[in-house]
C-alpha cells in the first residue's frame, strides 16, 4: 500500500475515533443509551428519540445497553461498506 493510501485509511480511521471518544463522556469506553443521544443531538444528526434509540439498537448488536467499540466501529464500517472503500484504493493501484 502506497504511503498516500495508508495516511488515507489512517485518517479514515481517525474520523471514526475521534467521534466516539467525544462520545464517551465518563471515559469507560463504552456508550450507554444517554451518551449516545447526547452525541446524536451535539454532532447534529437531527435524530428524534425513536431515530436515536433505533440505530443505538442497531449499533448494540449484543444488546448489552450499551455500544463498545468493536460494535461501534463494525457497525459503521457495515454502513459505510468499507469493502467499497478499498475497492475503490485497489483500482487506483
Ligand atoms: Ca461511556
Amino acid at each position: 500500500m502506497s504511503l498516500a493510501k495508508q495516511f488515507a485509511v489512517y485518517s479514515f480511521l481517525i474520523c471514526i475515533i475521534n467521534p466516539f471518544k467525544i462520545a464517551d463522556r465518563n471515559n469507560n469506553r463504552s456508550l450507554d443509551r444517554e451518551e449516545f443521544a447526547i452525541a446524536c443531538k451535539n454532532f447534529g444528526t437531527g435524530l428524534d428519540a425513536t431515530e436515536t434509540n433505533i440505530i443505538f439498537d442497531h449499533f448494540d448488536s449484543d444488546r448489552s445497553g450499551h455500544i463498545n467499540y468493536d460494535e461501534y466501529v463494525y457497525a459503521l464500517a457495515v454502513r459505510i461498506n468499507f469493502i467499497l472503500l478499498f475497492s475503490i484504493f485497489e483500482r487506483e493501484k
